[in-house]
């Protein structure tokens, strides 16, 4: 334990943190946050404001993580707290239906022209584990086909990583997921039609949908191909299958209405997240109308939640929407232009190879040259250099994600003096990578 990265000391961190494995799995509700991936002791966070954060020991960090993307207007945006502070005054819970999620589900039908109809959930994996329930009621077939490096919350049938060979169906992915929940899950490599293509061949008339993140997030930052996203609408269409776009991350983020307004592909169904609660627990399903009445109550395929359309969620929901407008994507074009800018200057400087793909506000970075357009790419990074520059910027008062495949987030809060604090960082820290 204790910060053996070279990180500052972190007294009261390191005190919670052996508290906090006393009663919580690794001290952690989620595996990433204990920073096995970067080593060292995790940070507990104690408040943010915009783009700033300060842990148990008072430190303050510039957040490049943003509750892993979530925050798209920065932390405790006022708006947002006043909204959840007076629906809080309310109510809590009701378990029925309110005012408030009819009204946060018409203003996602707004910005995604292709959901007819949506249901909420608490969870990104609630959402395409829902997603993919209902694709396969819709269409009345088993196999669902998704991504070697891509993530979509750890449902069981969603544990999968590639089996050998192409006819091979996915492996269990985790410990405790059964070969039969996924043997309908069939893994093809992002960016490369030919492996959709084969995997439809060898399972013709078997696949119920395609669930694609449609910019990559979750193995670094990988963008789609030109053509790849419209290649994949075809030949969902040829085979009679859905075509169901995560956009837990980039829906609103790469654009007001996420990839499928960036890229102009409409797919049957979407499912969002993060952004959509601002921090609160909020995710959705939607899309295609004559596919979504086949949900219960309307139709066979059942789904429930006890606090689906939680009245604070929603009214956290709706602030943020309310303020999100056209204009902040400009400005969160230039801020990760800037920091693009930042990474690869101070890389070159450092003489450190690396790659930086960008979308809009989300950054991924690989230790690596060379084009990133799979995970096979991504992962011949060299994930311990992150973590050393991990440590580097943390010392310097920047906190980026702790681990490598993963996107670096803007938020509107995000200012020029940021940047120049997250570049002067970068500069120090990619010399102490090349210098060991
Ligand atoms: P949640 O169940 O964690 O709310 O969402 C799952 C999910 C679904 N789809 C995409 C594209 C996602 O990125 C995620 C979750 N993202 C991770 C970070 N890459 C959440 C962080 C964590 O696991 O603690």
């Amino acid at each position: 334990m204790g910060t053996e990265c070279g990180g500052p000391p972190a007294k009261k961190s390191e005190k919670l943190f052996a508290r906090a494995q006393e009663s919580l799995v690794g001290g952690v509700n989620s595996p990433v946050r204990a920073f096995r991936q970067v080593g060292g002791t995790p940070r507990f966070l104690v408040r943010g404001k915009g783009s700033q954060v300060w842990d148990a020991d008072g430190r303050r960090y510039v957040d490049f993580c943003m509750s892993w993307g979530a925050l798209l207007l920065g932390h405790a945006d006022p708006a947002v707290v006043q909204a959840v502070r007076s629906a809080a005054g309310k109510g809590t819970s009701f378990g029925a239906a309110t005012e408030a999620e009819v009204r946060l589900a018409e203003e996602v039908k707004k910005r995604f022209p292709s959901v007819d109809l949506l249901r909420f959930v608490n969870s990104g994996t609630e959402a395409t584990m829902s997603a993919v329930r209902l694709a396969r009621g819709y269409t009345d077939r088993q196999k669902i086909l998704t991504f070697e490096g891509e993530y979509h919350g750890h449902a069981d049938s969603l544990l999968a990583k590639a089996g050998s060979g192409v006819a091979a169906a996915g492996l269990p992915g985790s410990a405790g997921v059964p070969p039969g929940a996924v043997e309908d899950t069939l893994v093809a490599t992002y960016n490369d039609l030919a492996s959709v293509e084969a995997q439809f061949r060898a399972h013709d008339g078997q696949v119920a949908a395609v669930l694609v993140e449609p910019v990559a997030g979750n193995m670094g930052v990988v963008p789609p191909d030109p053509g790849f996203l419209e290649g994949l609408r075809k030949l969902t269409q040829d085979a009679g299958a859905l075509l169901i776009f995560d956009e837990v991350i980039t829906g609103f983020r790469v654009a007001a209405g996420g990839a499928q307004e960036r890229y102009g592909v409409r797919p049957d169904l979407t499912c969002l997240g993060k952004i959509l609660g601002h921090g609160l627990p909020v995710a959705a399903y939607g899309g295609r109308r004559d596919v979504m009445e086949r949900l219960a109550p309307l139709g066979p395929v059942y789904q429930a939640g006890t606090l689906a359309g939680n009245p604070i969620a929603m009214a956290a929901g709706l602030a943020a929407l309310r303020r999100i407008r056209p204009p902040l994507y400009a400005r969160l074009e230039k801020r990760g232009a800037q920091l693009e800018s930042a990474l690869r200057d101070a890389a070159q400087a450092a003489g450190v190879p690396v790659t930086v793909n960008r979308v809009g506000s989300m950054l991924g970075l690989f230790f690596r040259s060379g084009f990133v357009r799979n995970y096979g790419d991504a992962r011949s990074m060299d994930a311990a250099a992150y973590g050393r520059l991990f440590w580097a910027l943390l010392r310097r008062g920047v906190y980026f994600p702790p681990a490598p495949f993963e996107t670096v987030f803007l938020s509107a809060a995000h200012i020029r003096p940021d940047l120049d604090k997250a570049a002067a960082a970068l500069h120090d820290g990619f010399r102490e990578v090349a210098h060991g």
